[in-house]
C-alpha cells in the first residue's frame, strides 16, 4: 500500500515513491483493544500509522477513517527523543498536536515538567505555516477521512544514547462518536490524554535502516 498519495506540489513528495510496509500500528476507532493490530471496525473507523526512513528525513504516516467531519479531531505525536522516559515532559522531549483544521493545530516542548507553547504563548498556533523546527507537515480531508504526513528532520531519531531508543505515543480524537484513542493504551490513565503527559508511558521506537 502506498501513503498517502500527495503531488509534488511542495517539498515532501517523495512519501509517494516509497512502498510502505506493514503499518506500525492499526488502530480501531470505537474499538475494545485498539493495541490489537488489524483489529477492524468499531463504528469510528480505523487508523493507519506508518514510520519510514527515506534519505535524510523520517517520514510518519497516519490515516484516519473519520466521516464524521470536526475541526478539532485530532492526532497528537509525542516523542521523547532521548528515550529517557522521564515522568513528565523534558526539554528533549515534544507533541506535534495536530486538529484536522490544521491551522489551529500547536507543537509544545517540554520544560520543567510542563508542555510549553512557542515562546510561552498560549494562543499560539501554527497558521499558515506547514512547518517549524526540522519538520514539515502536509494534511489531506476527504468525507471519509483524513490523512497526515509528518517529515522529520533524522536529528529527532539521533538524540538517543547507545542502548535507549527514542520512545513515541500517539493519541486521536474523534468527535462523533466521542472518543479518544491511545497507542499505547494507558492502562493506568484515569483519563486517555494523560499518556500525553507521561513520557514514562510512551513505547520505544526502532526504525529499519538507520543508527
Ligand atoms: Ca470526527
Ligand atoms: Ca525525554
Amino acid at each position: 500500500m502506498k501513503a498517502i498519495g500527495y503531488q509534488a506540489s511542495g517539498k515532501v513528495d517523495v512519501l509517494t515513491d516509497i512502498e510502505l510496509q506493514k503499518p506500525i500500528l492499526t488502530v480501531a476507532l470505537g474499538g475494545d483493544h485498539p493495541e490489537q493490530p488489524d483489529h477492524r471496525g468499531g463504528p469510528g473507523g480505523v487508523v493507519r500509522l506508518w514510520l519510514a526512513r527515506w534519505e535524510e528525513s523520517v517520514y510518519l504516516a497516519a490515516e484516519i477513517e473519520d466521516s464524521t467531519y470536526y475541526w478539532g479531531d485530532d492526532l497528537v505525536i509525542s516523542m521523547d527523543t532521548r528515550g529517557d522516559a522521564s515522568p513528565a515532559p523534558d526539554h528533549d522531549d515534544f507533541q506535534w498536536y495536530f486538529r484536522r483544521m490544521i491551522d489551529s493545530s500547536v507543537v509544545f516542548r517540554g520544560q520543567n515538567g510542563k508542555w510549553q507553547p512557542p515562546r510561552d504563548d498560549p494562543d499560539w498556533r501554527l497558521g499558515k505555516d506547514r512547518e517549524g523546527g526540522g519538520w514539515e507537515v502536509r494534511t489531506e480531508n476527504r468525507p471519509a477521512g483524513w490523512s497526515l504526513e509528518l517529515k522529520f528532520d533524522q536529528a529527532y531519531f539521533r538524540e538517543a544514547k547507545a542502548r535507549d531508543l527514542p520512545r513515541m505515543a500517539f493519541r486521536v480524537f474523534d468527535d462523533s462518536p466521542q472518543g479518544w484513542y491511545t497507542w499505547p493504551q494507558a492502562a493506568g490513565a484515569v483519563q486517555p490524554t494523560m499518556l500525553e503527559r507521561r513520557p514514562d508511558w510512551w513505547t520505544p521506537v526502532r526504525l529499519d535502516g538507520g543508527p
